[in-house]
Parts: structure tokens; sequence; C-alpha cells
């Protein structure tokens, strides 16, 4: 736990978050068992002061997508239906409990809607608001959509079960957690500098997306001051990462090693905080997903993270004006970017190589 001071006059914007790690869930969970250790978790948080906490992709089951699944019913059990997920039978306790406790939540889900499409989701529930104030749904799905053919090979069927989200990343302000933000109604001519002063300005990230710095950067676009990152990372999975002659060990090591450099480099270069929750563990007794919940300054510097791969409360006090001073010099956009020359960025989706030499 730290609390990271501004080094600056402004008052200071202190929000106090957590990150519910939650260690395996196996094919044959019980949702109920699971449901509990999730409140278990939330009060933890609340023991603690938390007044957000982020829990991972896909919170509520296993990381089915890992599996070819045939059996129709089987597959239809990891989805959550109607457009309410607060009211859904396997995590409505989990927001009611939330809502009693006045603490926000952002949790992960597989989502079927009421029209039979199918996406990777995390919601922002607001305890202000009582109710979802954001949706976002996964925007860059890993893996293959047909299952590998090497007998034994660990799959990522995302593309197979999820479509992509087609939102984009839309910032949000959340109420109620800090006092005297200036409101729309205090600045009504726009004669005062409304930045850094409103309500905190989070975005949504759902795991791989957080490797995609086009991604943050639209958010930091919109001045983000805190990431939300879900996530569940194979440590183990020799054909997704076309790595079939290293060990086991060294595949972990790495799955760790670009899950930190991502998170912290991205948070330097958009010089806001993140949060990022595991489920991590042996799925299945068989299956390794790493752990290193974490949460990571401005400055990329890791404030707190987690120290087990089972269920872990990972907590901080954060100041949001810790984000003024990279957000006025290093990273002012407004100031420094060159969107002139970027435009190959949106105009090209893959990679363009410059014409081969002549002999
Ligand atoms: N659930 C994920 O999106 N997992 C991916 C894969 C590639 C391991 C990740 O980026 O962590």
């Amino acid at each position: 736990m730290g609390t990271v001071a501004a080094g600056r006059e402004a008052p200071a914007r202190l929000l106090k978050v957590a990150a519910a790690q939650v260690g395996a869930v196996h094919r044959w969970t019980d949702r109920a068992d699971t449901l509990r250790r999730l409140i278990s978790l939330l009060e933890d948080a609340a023991g603690r002061g938390a007044q957000l906490v982020l829990f991972p992709e896909l919170t509520l089951t296993t990381f089915f997508p890992r599996y070819l699944i045939a059996d129709e019913k089987e597959l239809a059990s990891f989805f959550e239906y109607g457009e309410d997920v607060t009211r859904s039978a396997n995590a409505g306790k989990l927001f009611q409990r939330a809502d009693e406790l006045r603490i926000d939540i952002c949790v992960g889900y597989a989502e079927r809607t009421p029209d039979g499409h199918s996406y990777n989701t995390c919601v922002y529930f607001s305890a202000n608001e009582h109710t979802v104030i954001m949706k976002y749904r996964k925007s860059h799905l890993p893996g293959t959509k047909e299952p590998y053919k090497e007998p034994g090979a660990i799959n990522q069927l995302e593309k197979r079960y999820f479509e992509e989200g087609q939102e984009g990343f839309s910032a949000f302000r959340v109420p109620g957690m800090l006092n005297g933000t200036m409101k729309k109604s205090s600045n009504s001519d726009g004669d005062i500098s409304a930045v850094g002063k409103g309500d905190p300005i989070v975005g949504i990230l759902i795991c791989n997306d957080r490797r995609w710095s086009e991604a943050w950067r639209v958010y930091g676009l919109q001045g983000a001051e805190l990431i939300l990152c879900g996530y569940n990372t194979t440590a183990w999975a020799p054909h997704l990462h076309g790595k079939h002659n290293q060990s086991r060990e060294q595949s972990k090591a790495d799955a760790y090693f670009y899950h930190k450099l991502v998170m912290q480099s991205n948070s330097y270069t958009n010089s806001c905080f993140s949060v990022c929750a595991a489920r991590c563990g042996l799925d299945d007794n068989e299956f390794p997903l790493i752990g290193g919940s974490c949460i990571v300054g401005p400055n990329g510097r890791i404030i707190a993270e987690a120290q087990t791969e089972e269920d872990e409360v990972i907590f901080a006090e954060i100041d949001l004006t810790g984000c003024r001073p990279g957000k006025e010099t290093t990273f002012n956009f407004g100031k420094h970017r060159r969107t002139e020359l970027y435009r190959m960025l949106v105009d090209e989706k893959g990679v363009v190589e410059p014409d081969l030499l002549s002999d």
C-alpha cells in the first residue's frame, strides 16, 4: 500500500483503489462458490477502505475460451443474459453488496445480448448512481477461431466465442468519489480551466487490449487519469506465442515481464494511474494463468503488487493530481504531438515495409 504524493500545490485528489485478484476457477466450479469468493474479496477491500474495486476479465467463470466446447448447453452456461448484469443470478449479489458497501466495482463477464450477440464485456457499477454507468466490450480479441490441429495444444478461442467490441474507448467520469470537484454548473461560462479539477476520468481495457498502445492513447487523449484492466493471461501456450522450444519456466517469466512492461510503459506515456486484476492460478489443475495484479503510477512505477497467484486484494491510496506533471510537461499532447505525421496509424492496419533495395 502507498500514497503517491502530488508534489505540487494543487489540492489532493485522493482515491482508494483495489484490485481483486481471483485464483483458480475450474471448469466444474460451482457458480455460487465463485460468487461467494468474489463477495469475500469485495468485503476484504471494503475493510481496507477501498472506494473502487476492479475484478478480472471473465470474473465469474473459468477462462472457457481455452476449450473447444461442442456442447451448446455447456457453452451457454458461461454467459450472462439480459440487458442488466446486476440482476443476473450469477452476479447480482456482488453488485448488491457493492451497493450496500457504497463501493464502485468494475467486473468482467461473458455477455450474450437479447438478440444473440456475444461479447467479452466489462461493466463499471457506480455505487453513487446505484447502476452501471459504463459498459465496455473487448476490442482486441487474441488467438484463433479454429483450434490448433496439434493434439494437446492450448487454445485461445476468443475469436470463436466473441465478437469484437465496436464501441471503442470512451473515457468517463465517475461521480461521488471525490469531494469538491468542479461541475458544469460551477463553471458555466468556462472562464476557469476545468482540467484536472472535475470528477475522476476513467477508461476500461480488457486483457489483450492492454498490449495496444493505440487504445491507451485514445484514453490519454481524453485526459484519462485511471485505466482499469482485468485479464486472464496464460503462463504456458506455445502455439499461441509461436515459441515451441521454450520451457514452461521461461514462458511464465516472459508472460509476467510483458504484462508489467505494457502496464508500466503505457501508464507512463499517458501519465495516468492504472489498476489491473488477474484471474490466475492453475485452472482445472492443468492450465496456468499468471498473477501480477498491480497498481501503477503515472511515472510508470508499481505502487502495489500481488504476492500470490490466489485470491488476494491489492490496495493503494492514490492522488490523481500526480497525473498533472506528466500531462503538463513531457506528455502534454496539445503542445508536443505531431498528428500530421501519424496518418499511417489509422490508414494502415498491417505492416507496410519499405521497398526492397536494388541490387
Ligand atoms: N485473455 C487474453 O486476452 N489473453 C491474452 C493472451 C494473448 C495471453 C493476453 O494478452 O494476455
